[in-house]
């Protein structure tokens, strides 16, 4: 498609065209300066550039397409959003990305000041009409997870198609109850938007589909154990990010692809860095398009990172859906179960995240751990705390930062990182 043709499209979805080609511009040249300027990076990463360079055309009009069969588009700003019961209606999910500082001052008249950068970010990209997927969605649909999402939910149904999921708090038996009662309104909404069923037959098949994503990324996860990195951590939190609104399938194909080179790699003992350059995992918030700022100060800071503890990261991507369910009911019950494993901060309380942090950080021989939290997010410090003492008893050296999508903290950070590394050494 043409430039012109794509701008046409936008046009369509309303977007402000000013302001639009103003964010693009500054996302070229943020990715160049971040990605392009790796070296030795896999072929198979070509893939994810060419997606992100095509991120609000190609996909979009991917989108438009779809929609223009029928089909409906679903978004999504968190990993309790079961997409398995979407694709199994035979719509498409798409997360909607929240990873910049876009229309700050317009969302600053909905929810507080202090509010997280992430939730900002959605309203902003909204209000500012910047974001073509925000704009394609049939539905979005929130959750009562934190505060923060939950009061700004009310605000954001006034602009947005939107449907909130209650997620429970905590993992007893009640909770149970009231999940399975979620997934099944949520499920009966998604047959009302469009008219379709949720057959057994079908939804067996959006199972296996979202788990042979997950099993990819978890490949990907194993792999990364392998000393010297044979992988950035920036590339494979741009896999990550991509995963929330690709092609599943197409997705998978591409990841088991650049994992098999990322096997001749570790055969060859190559590596995207010194074997004794400081491994680091990052734990905590998720970092959502684009947000590279953190991975970019810690990387050419000398480090890697090889882990991302994270729901843009193995948060996502650990736990399977069983695949052995018959019957519809007992695959509904299979997506409860599983979704209901999420250690999101947001539960208490949230004993198996800290298990899971130093698991995670053993498995993959990590040298230190950094807690990452945005800025106004009470339950990611409240955890910072415990993770900090968590990993103190098991010797793993660790460091908490708060930040925000702004460039302004960029030398301290990156100060703080310096002085953290020289600490490991
Ligand atoms: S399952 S982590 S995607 S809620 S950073 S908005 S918590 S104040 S994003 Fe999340 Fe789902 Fe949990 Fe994962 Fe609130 Fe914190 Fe902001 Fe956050």
């Amino acid at each position: 498609m043409t430039q012109d043709a794509y701008r046409e499209m936008w046009e369509t979805l309303n977007l402000d065209l000013a302001a639009h080609d103003g964010l693009l511009a500054v996302l070229g040249k943020f990715y160049g300066d971040i990605y392009m300027s790796q070296q030795g990076r896999l072929k198979g990463m070509e893939y994810l550039d060419f997606v992100l360079s095509e991120v609000h055309g190609l996909r979009i009009k991917e989108l438009m397409d779809a929609k223009a069969q029928g089909r409906k588009i679903v978004g999504t700003f968190c990993v309790f959003v079961p997409e398995e019961l979407t694709l199994a209606v035979d719509a498409v999910q798409v997360g909607l990305c929240a990873g910049a500082d876009a229309g700050r001052e317009a969302a600053e008249t909905l929810v507080p000041r202090n509010t997280c950068a992430l939730i900002k970010s959605f309203i902003g990209f909204k209000l500012a009409r910047l974001c073509p997927y925000t704009e394609s969605c049939d539905l979005i649909v929130g959750e009562t997870t934190c505060d923060g999402k939950k009061k700004a939910y009310e605000a954001f149904a006034a602009h947005a198609p939107l449907y909130v999921m209650e997620v429970p708090q905590t993992k007893s038996d009640a909770a149970r109850v009231l999940w399975k009662a979620e997934i099944l309104r949520y499920m009966a909404r998604l047959e009302d938007l469009t008219g379709t069923k949720i057959t057994a037959e079908k939804l067996a098949e959006a199972i296996k589909t979202v788990n042979a994503r997950r099993r990819a990324l978890q490949r990907l996860n194993r792999l990364r154990a392998a000393v010297p990195a044979p992988i950035s951590g920036r590339d494979v939190l741009l896999i990550n990010q991509v995963s929330f609104y690709d092609d599943p399938a197409r997705f998978t194909a591409s990841i088991n692809t650049l994992c098999d080179q990322l096997e001749e790699r570790i055969k060859a003992e190559e590596g995207v860095a010194p074997a004794d350059a400081p491994r680091l995992m990052l734990s905590g918030c998720p970092m959502a398009v684009p947000n590279w700022k953190l991975p970019y100060i810690i990387e050419s800071s000398g480090a890697v990172i090889v882990g991302e503890e994270s729901c843009i990261g193995t948060r996502n991507t650990r736990d399977l859906v069983d695949e052995s369910a018959q019957t519809l009911d007992e695959m509904l019950d299979a997506l409860v179960d599983r979704y209901l494993r999420i250690d999101c901060a947001c539960f208490t309380p949230n004993q198996e995240r800290l298990d899971n942090i130093e698991t995670m950080a053993r498995d993959l021989k990590a040298d230190g751990v950094i807690q990452y939290a945005l800025m106004f997010c009470q339950p990611y410090a409240h955890e910072a705390i415990k993770v900090e003492k968590r990993l103190g008893a098991a010797d793993i050296p660790s460091m908490a930062l708060e930040t925000d999508y702004s460039m302004e903290d960029v030398e301290q950070l990156k100060t703080r990182v310096e002085a953290f590394l020289e600490t490991l050494k």
